[in-house]
């Protein structure tokens, strides 16, 4: 099919809790939703990239110019039969993941549409629930921390990620395993200490972690291979994969025994299974990690999560644990399990509302393969 025209939503969704991470708290979550039109279908994708460069140095204004200079004209009355031939367009393009991932991830959702097919079935994947957790911001206090702890329990959250930094760490992580001894736990320090700290990290060992999440700096994986030999727990990587290469480079220096996926951060879905790919060859698990998404972002998320090596649960909640009002429906809901259920429907299986993408859009650009308009 042929791509005839390509838009571009900025929108923003009000959190129902801010979220808060050792660089900083969010009220809401901004974020460029891409839309691919060809025979009468429009596929969607999310383009994760935030407002500043703090999670990564990508920022929704370098995604949007990266998109609208470089990575639209190269796809726009392209031919495709395959997300493969998207990808070989992209090639020339260096960095900008978040970017990529979000035109691609739209033409994976077109191209499933038109074969009537679901993006869990076109990616391979088999499973039809996928096992998920939640990840808890830092709190202003202790007792606030464990109350949300408590709550997601009780709703069924079978797996809890605590943010970590300097001072919010060894006594969190305790409280958190006194009240719940065998509540499967991870942590998650988005680079927030070096290798001095590697004391921290030697007591956090004793908690039964299932993981320590991006301890040291964004780009290493030289000091997380040292710090790895000196513990116990899995060291797992978010930050510092950018790409197979990356995967391939952390794991023959044992950087780390665990890796994150994240579609945007690896720049799309072929990349990310790819990187699924690989670890599952080295007997290493994958999880499927999150960014806030809406329901465009973590449709994609869930299907990504259906292939065998996502052995360990995602950052894939319920829609209602991050908006009261996602954009697009249905919702996805917490079942039995920790598990949300894959759509079955063609494509993502989610319908952005045209009402309330008008409501949270704050800028469009519509470029089609006549002519050009803003
Ligand atoms: C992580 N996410 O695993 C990220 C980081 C993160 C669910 O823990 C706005 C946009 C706020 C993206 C906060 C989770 C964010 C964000 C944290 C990403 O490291
Ligand atoms: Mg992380």
């Amino acid at each position: 099919m042929k791509i005839e025209c390509i838009e571009l939503h900025y929108i923003d969704l009000p959190l129902v809790h801010p979220f808060e991470t050792s660089f900083g708290r969010e009220f809401t979550r901004p974020c460029i939703l891409v839309a691919v039109r060809a025979d009468g279908l429009t596929g969607w994708g999310e383009c994760t990239a935030e407002v500043g460069p703090w999670y990564s140095s990508e920022t929704i204004e370098t995604a949007w110019h990266i998109l609208r200079d470089f990575l639209i004209p190269v796809v726009l009355d392209l031919e495709v039969a395959s997300p493969a031939d998207v990808v070989a367009r992209f090639q020339r393009v260096r960095g900008h993941p978040m970017a990529r991932a979000g035109l691609e991830n739209g033409v994976w959702d077109l191209l499933a549409q038109a074969q009537g097919v679901s993006l869990a079935s076109l990616l391979g994947g088999r499973r039809d629930r996928v096992e998920v957790g939640v990840s808890i911001g830092i709190e202003p206090t202790l007792e606030a921390l464990l109350a949300w702890v408590d709550q997601y329990v009780a709703e069924g959250y079978g797996r809890v990620k605590l943010k970590i930094k300097p001072g919010w760490d060894v006594e969190v992580v305790r409280a958190v395993r006194e009240r719940w001894p065998d509540l499967p736990l991870q942590v998650d320090a988005n680079s927030a200490y070096t290798l001095a700290d590697a004391p921290v990290f030697q007591e956090l060992d004793q908690f039964d972690l299932l993981l320590i999440e991006q301890p040291l700096h964004y780009d290493d994986i030289v000091d997380h291979a040292k710090l790895q030999a000196q513990l116990r727990t899995p060291l797992c990587l978010d930050e510092s994969i950018h790409s197979p290469e990356h995967a391939r480079w952390a794991l023959d220096i044992g950087a780390c025994r665990v890796i994150n996926i994240k579609v945007g951060r690896v720049g799309g879905l072929t990349a990310a299974r790819q990187i699924h790919d690989l670890c599952a060859s080295q007997g290493v698990p994958v999880w499927c990690g999150g960014m806030l998404e809406t329901n465009v972002g973590r449709a994609a998320n869930v299907a990504l999560a259906t292939l065998a090596n996502f052995a360990l649960p995602g950052d894939i909640s319920a829609s209602a644990r991050y908006y009261r009002e996602d954009i697009a429906e249905p919702n996805f809901v917490l079942d039995d399990g920790s598990t949300l259920s894959v759509p079955s429907g063609p494509g993502l299986g989610v319908r952005v509302v045209p009402e309330r993408l008008a409501a949270a859009c704050l800028r469009h650009l519509v470029r089609s393969a006549g002519g050009a308009e803003e």
